[in-house]
């Protein structure tokens, strides 16, 4: 299997982590995004939107980190990482999603602004402009926060939501969002062990 990656991709991240906890051998093929790689007309016609990650299974070709994800994890059911049961795949599915829809923007606004803008000579951080998505996040942190105070892993079991909502975190300390706000990241809590895609940088 093929994975076209970019190593400061988050969404990249969260599928070389699912993979190498399942067990997968990938065999990566860099996209360098500063060179615009994804804007040539080979990748696009694996990924119209000339973005990363895209999966490339024998003639299948995926893209859309967390549907890759899901899909490698039901390539391998018994472990898990996606259940079969219907309720608990919804759980795995809404946590997903919150965090595709919810924590993951409003974090990656953040480290733009803070972290990536000047990296790409794009300008100095616009404060201003994160007074929402910093609201925003301590929102969301909060729920999250609550969620894991009574649980290891977001829906109970290790599962794909974990994979994506700890590659939320990647840039959280460049982008110097403090964890204070929410005691689920407080040392020796449990929540930290949503580390795993951190190991595999
Ligand atoms: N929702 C997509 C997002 C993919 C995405 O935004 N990839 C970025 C890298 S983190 C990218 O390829 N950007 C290049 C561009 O948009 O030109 C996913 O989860 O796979």
């Amino acid at each position: 299997m093929l994975l076209y990656n970019a190593n400061l991709s988050p969404n990249a991240l969260r599928v070389r982590a699912v993979a190498h906890e399942l067990g997968i051998a990938l065999e990566i093929v860099e996209v360098d995004l500063r060179k615009g790689e994804n804007r040539s007309e080979a990748f696009l016609a694996l990924n119209a939107n000339g973005k990363v990650p895209v999966l490339v299974d024998g003639d299948f070709v995926l893209w859309e980190s967390r549907a890759i994800n899901a899909y490698l994890a039901s390539l391998k059911s018994e472990q898990g990482l996606y259940p079969e049961d219907k309720r608990k795949r919804a759980i795995v599915d809404q946590w997903s999603y919150w965090q595709a829809i919810h924590l993951g923007p409003a974090m990656q606004r953040v480290a733009f602004e803070r972290l990536l803008k000047s990296k790409f000579g794009m300008g100095e951080p616009d404060e201003k402009a994160l007074e929402g998505p910093l609201k925003d996040i301590a929102q969301f942190l909060a729920v999250l926060d609550e969620n894991l105070s009574d649980k290891e892993w977001v829906a109970g079991e290790l599962s794909i939501a974990d994979f994506a909502v700890a590659s939320t975190f990647v840039y959280r300390k460049g982008s110097n969002i403090p964890l204070n706000m929410c005691r689920t990241f407080q040392p020796g809590s449990t929540a930290l062990k949503h580390d795993r895609p951190g190991r595999l940088r």
